[in-house]
This record gives C-alpha cells, sequence and structure tokens, in this order.
C-alpha cells in the first residue's frame, strides 16, 4: 500500500515541480500598455527614450490642447519629459516638461508569436512614414524585415489603429518605435498594443506568449534573468 502510494505521489510531485515554474515563467504578461511604468519587455537605443514612459495627459498639463487620449497612467509621448512624480522630483521637473522634438532612437520589443487575425494599438505624433529619409513610425518587424508599420497624423492624441496580420499567422515579430527625426513632428506617441481575433476580441498577452514557449523562447536568457 505504502509502495503505491510513493509510485503515485513522487512522480506526481515531480511532474508539478518541472512543469510549474516553466508554465509561470511563460504565463507572464507583456509590458504591452507601458503600465509598469518603465521599459520593462522593451530595449532601447539612443536617447528618445531616456524618459519614457510618460505618465498623464501631459499635452494637457502643457496646455497643448491635444489630449493624448492614453490608455491606463503610462503612455509613450516622446516630445513629452514627465515620467511620474518620482523620477520628475529627481529630474527637477514638473508637469507638462518637456524633452522636444531633437532626441532620436528606437526601441524594440521583446519577439512573440503572431496567432491573431489582427493587431491595434493606439498611436500619435509626428506623420513621417517608414522609407521616408526621417521615419518616425511603428513597425512590425519579422526577420528584420517590415512587415507593417503605422505613424501619427501630427497630432499628440492619440487614436486607434488597426493592422491585418492574418497571413502572417505563425510567425514569430517584434514591435519597432522609430524615432529617427529631430525636426518638426518629429516624434511618435505609441501604446496599448493587442492581438485581436477573427471576431476583433483581443487576445491576452499572456495566451500569445505561451504559444510561443511552445516552440522557441518567448523571451532571451538575458531578459528572463531581468524579469525573475
Ligand atoms: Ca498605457
Ligand atoms: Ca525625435
Amino acid at each position: 500500500m505504502k509502495k503505491t502510494f510513493y509510485a503515485l505521489i513522487i512522480p506526481a510531485i515531480l511532474t508539478i515541480l518541472f512543469t510549474l515554474p516553466v508554465n509561470l515563467a511563460f504565463s507572464r504578461a507583456f509590458n504591452n500598455d507601458f503600465e509598469t511604468g518603465d521599459l520593462t519587455d522593451w530595449e532601447k537605443e539612443g536617447t528618445a527614450f531616456d524618459f519614457q514612459p510618460t505618465w498623464g495627459d501631459n499635452p494637457t498639463a502643457r496646455g497643448r490642447g491635444q489630449p493624448s487620449q492614453h490608455q491606463g497612467e503610462w503612455w509613450l509621448g516622446l516630445f513629452e519629459k514627465y515620467p511620474g512624480e518620482d523620477k520628475a522630483k529627481a529630474l527637477g521637473v514638473n508637469p507638462g516638461a518637456t524633452q522636444g522634438d531633437a532626441p532620436q532612437g528606437k526601441l524594440t520589443s521583446i519577439e512573440f508569436k503572431i496567432i491573431g487575425d489582427s493587431m491595434n494599438f493606439l498611436i500619435g505624433g509626428g506623420n513621417h512614414p517608414w522609407g521616408g529619409n526621417t521615419p518616425c513610425c511603428v513597425n512590425l518587424e519579422i526577420n528584420g524585415d517590415v512587415e507593417r508599420t503605422a505613424t501619427g497624423n501630427a497630432t499628440e492624441t492619440m487614436s486607434r489603429k488597426e493592422w491585418d496580420v492574418s497571413d502572417l499567422k505563425g510567425q514569430t515579430a517584434k514591435l519597432v518605435v522609430v524615432d529617427q527625426n529631430g525636426g518638426g513632428w518629429g516624434h511618435p506617441n505609441f501604446d496599448d498594443v493587442h492581438q485581436a481575433d477573427a471576431d476583433g476580441e483581443n487576445i491576452p498577452w499572456d495566451r500569445v506568449l505561451a504559444v510561443e514557449a511552445q516552440g522557441k523562447l518567448a523571451v532571451s536568457w538575458a531578459q528572463m534573468k531581468k524579469y525573475y
């Protein structure tokens, strides 16, 4: 009787021990909306993202007359320089502070599998398309190729745009926020990106990343070590 008990219980415990941490690790969410208040899951280059994400409706705080219409509390507003009360205090800046258009750089997300039919996101800022000399945009990259791209419409106010990605299903992609423009309206705004199913329902990111985990690692070891 005792032998049977151990024969059953030990493999069960081992199974739980070996599968649980893996499932926990891969069922985490993606910082798709910057509500961590930092750039977790994203890698920055250049200086444009040094004070991102930005907190609250900073364009309104500076009297711009173009409310950001961001999701939650945090978003990428590359003209702004208000990275929340604590960081702003340390920087000696007040609500409404700006860094302007001059800084440039790019921000690249972790990789994820495309499992939805579409992707949607909030975008604003400059209208300098990819392919021009000084782009300011958000790109969907697969194997280094830009498969989809979007820009703002020369207003700080973000609106929701959508890409049809049904033909890209099963591929591994990443998002890249590009600021290669130091002139007028030389900044993108971005927030709250999702994949959606054929009915237009957003797919939770933990499900997207879990699918990725069955094939290859959703994040690099360097990123894993950073978050766990
Ligand atoms: Ca947000
Ligand atoms: Ca810029």
